[in-house]
């Protein structure tokens, strides 16, 4: 029943607006995957980073074997540590203020978001929200750095190891981004970006661990440096392919991304992506914060408000929800605000 379900709301999708919704499906078709290899332009492959991710992920095999069979306990708990204030800096930093402006925070809380995101690295901040950005405004199409249409695998991570499309900078060069040029902090990360990457992603993760409680270097490097940063990578990448292709549309059934609460879960909050990309100014991304949404992102910012740290919270009105719901989405889904008031 359920498959019947999903078979007749793609039907009625298709009949009014069979230019956009397909049935798309993840399945690893050999003859498909040779026939996209055999069409791929190689000279737009950029090797350097192809190289990179390949030694990146051969390191993290090995920090994984490290981590299950040699390494101490503090450096676990210390990799646990990277990895959330990785992933904040890139959800509630990059991500909620940087990129959308969903809520305003003081100089101390923006240093500390940068710190926190350049440990994550991900690019800039200055570059990140100027992808994401492009992303919001031309979601799958040829100026969408990561467009969902080009396969599960270009935009999970091939989009890093190919040129961009030239759209995405003829169209990325006309945002506004004065807000961004604006902000001492982002303009202070980004001058300094290498340094402080190789410092806060690489050595410090390495140093801490080794002069803190006498871990072996190599060991934290491979553990707190290697392994932790490929985990938040894919796990950040998740929202771009996974967020992109499976899930529920109850906000608009016409786009690609989806409610996905596995991506949720293991990104603080931000897998409620057909949510997110309806409302992006919302500073939850999703229809509720907190424990219930897995939204431990939308916990952080509210917590930093009641210190002061943050202020001018984003949100959305329950009308304008289901107004939308009705107009673009699945009108029999009760939002989830409605289901906890009763
Ligand atoms: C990484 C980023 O992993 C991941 C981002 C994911 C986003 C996810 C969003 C989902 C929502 C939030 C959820 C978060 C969940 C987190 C959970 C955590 C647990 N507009 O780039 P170049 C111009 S990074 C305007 O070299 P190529 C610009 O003038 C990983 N202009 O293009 C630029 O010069 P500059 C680590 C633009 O040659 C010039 O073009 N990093 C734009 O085609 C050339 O740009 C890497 O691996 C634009 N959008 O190369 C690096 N873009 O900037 C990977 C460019 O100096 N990147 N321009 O003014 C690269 O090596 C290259 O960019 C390339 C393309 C090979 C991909
Ligand atoms: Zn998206
Ligand atoms: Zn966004």
């Amino acid at each position: 029943a359920p498959d019947q379900e999903l078979k007749d709301d793609l039907l009625e999708g298709e009949e009014e607006h069979h230019d956009v919704l397909e049935v798309r499906e993840i399945n690893i078709d050999i003859r498909k995957i040779i026939s996209d290899l055999r069409n791929l332009d190689w000279s737009k492959v950029v090797w350097r980073n192809v190289i990179l991710f390949s030694l990146l992920h051969v390191y993290s095999v090995y920090g994984a074997y490290l981590a299950l069979f040699a390494t101490q306990w503090s450096t676990l708990g210390f990799s646990v540590i990277l990895y959330f204030m990785a992933a904040l800096g890139i959800t509630m930093g990059a991500h909620r203020l940087w990129s959308h402006r969903s809520f305003k925070a003081t100089l101390p809380l923006r240093m500390i978001l940068a710190l926190c995101q350049t440990v994550a690295f991900q690019n800039d901040i200055y570059e990140w929200a100027r992808d994401h950005r492009v992303h919001h405004k031309y979601s799958e199409t040829d100026a969408d750095p990561h467009n969902a249409r080009r396969g599960f695998f270009f935009s999970h991570m091939g989009w890093l190891m190919y040129r961009k499309h030239p759209h995405v900078i003829e169209k990325g060069s006309r945002l506004d981004l004065s807000d961004l040029e604006q902000d001492a902090v982002v303009m202070f990360q980004r001058k300094y970006y290498v340094p402080l990457v190789v410092t806060t992603c690489f050595v410090l993760p390495a140093v801490i661990p080794w002069l803190g409680w006498g871990e072996h270097p190599l060991t934290a490097l491979m553990v707190a440096g290697f392994l932790r940063y490929t985990i938040v990578l894919h796990v950040t990448w998740f929202v771009n392919s996974l967020a992109h292709w499976v899930g529920t549309k109850p906000f608009d059934k016409h786009i690609y991304p989806s409610q996905n609460p596995v991506v949720a879960y293991l990104t603080l909050g931000e897998g409620w992506h057909n949510y997110h990309h309806v409302f992006p100014w919302d500073y939850r991304a999703a229809e509720l914060g907190g424990i219930i949404n897995y939204n431990m992102t939308s916990l952080a910012i509210k917590a930093c408000s009641k210190v002061g740290l943050a202020y001018d919270l984003r949100t959305v009105s329950p009308e304008m929800i289901e107004k939308r719901i009705n107009r673009t989405g699945d009108p029999n889904y009760v939002p989830l605000y409605a289901k906890t008031k009763t």
